[in-house]
């Protein structure tokens, strides 16, 4: 990799950060950490804060904007020296701010996916509770219907995932992220990608990063003379 390169993706629930963001390490070669893996993990752990966290997760409200910078923030700390991509953090100005006084961003994605398709991927949605692995039937599908790929253990429904819960979700999201959007906007890093399916969007992003994360060597050649 030319040089270090460090990325966030944003977008509402559902939106496809996850499906993305394992496309952009696999190609890219990305260190990849998400925010809400790092809950459940924390969650799983038991301990006294995960307890805490999950009274949040479990409603699909925000954690508390201290709680994420102290679970994120000493991580990006240990990667100093590496390239890594962001999913599902920042998600407020509060954090992004905090994550701004420790590095600068080269680039943020944002997902703008109409609401109607997130609410039929989320109602299509099952989980394996103890790992968080998210299958989609038709999408993303379970080798064998019900049962988690790994471990064989039934997979679960959120009710977050209904219909009026969704929206409400939605809504909030849009107006926290605002703020966020505007920082990251005038920062001249944003670059923001519509559509109704990841398979269409992705190449977008493919061949966005390909020209930043890996610049041609022949990159000078290519200049008009
Ligand atoms: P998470 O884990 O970050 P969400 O709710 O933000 O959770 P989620 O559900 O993980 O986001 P995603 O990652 O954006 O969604 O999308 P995904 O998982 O890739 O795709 C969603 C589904 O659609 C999957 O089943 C996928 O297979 C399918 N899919 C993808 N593309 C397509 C397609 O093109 N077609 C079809 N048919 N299907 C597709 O955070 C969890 C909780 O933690 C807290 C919050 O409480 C949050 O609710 N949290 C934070 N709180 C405060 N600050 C933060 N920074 C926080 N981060 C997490
Ligand atoms: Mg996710």
């Amino acid at each position: 990799m030319a040089k270090l390169f460090r990325a966030a993706i944003m977008g509402p629930p559902g939106s496809g950060k996850g499906t993305i963001s394992k496309r952009i390490a696999e190609s890219f070669g990305l260190q990849y950490l998400s925010s809400g893996h790092y809950l459940r993990e924390s969650i799983a752990a038991n301990t006294e804060a995960g307890v805490m966290v999950k009274t949040y997760v479990e409603r699909s409200m925000m954690v508390p904007d201290h709680v994420m910078t102290g679970l994120m923030l000493p991580r990006l700390e240990q990667l100093i020296g590496h390239s890594w991509l962001l999913d599902g953090f920042p998600r407020t100005l509060t954090q992004a701010q905090a994550l701004n006084n420790l590095c600068q961003l080269d680039l943020v994605i944002s997902l703008n996916i109409p609401y109607e398709t997130l609410r039929e991927r989320l109602s299509d949605r099952w989980i394996h509770p103890a790992s968080g692995r998210v299958y989609n039937m038709g999408f993303n599908h379970p080798r064998v219907q019900g049962k988690d790929d790994i471990t064989g253990e039934p997979l679960i429904q959120h009710d977050d995932d209904k219909p009026e819960a969704l929206m409400a979700r939605l809504r909030h999201y849009k107006d926290v992220a605002k703020p966020v959007i505007d920082l990251y906007k005038s920062q001249g890093i944003l670059h923001s990608f519509s559509g109704t399916e990841t398979d269409r969007i992705w190449p977008y992003i493919n061949t966005l990063l390909s020209k930043i994360v890996m610049p041609p060597t022949n990159a000078r050649q290519t200049q008009t003379p």
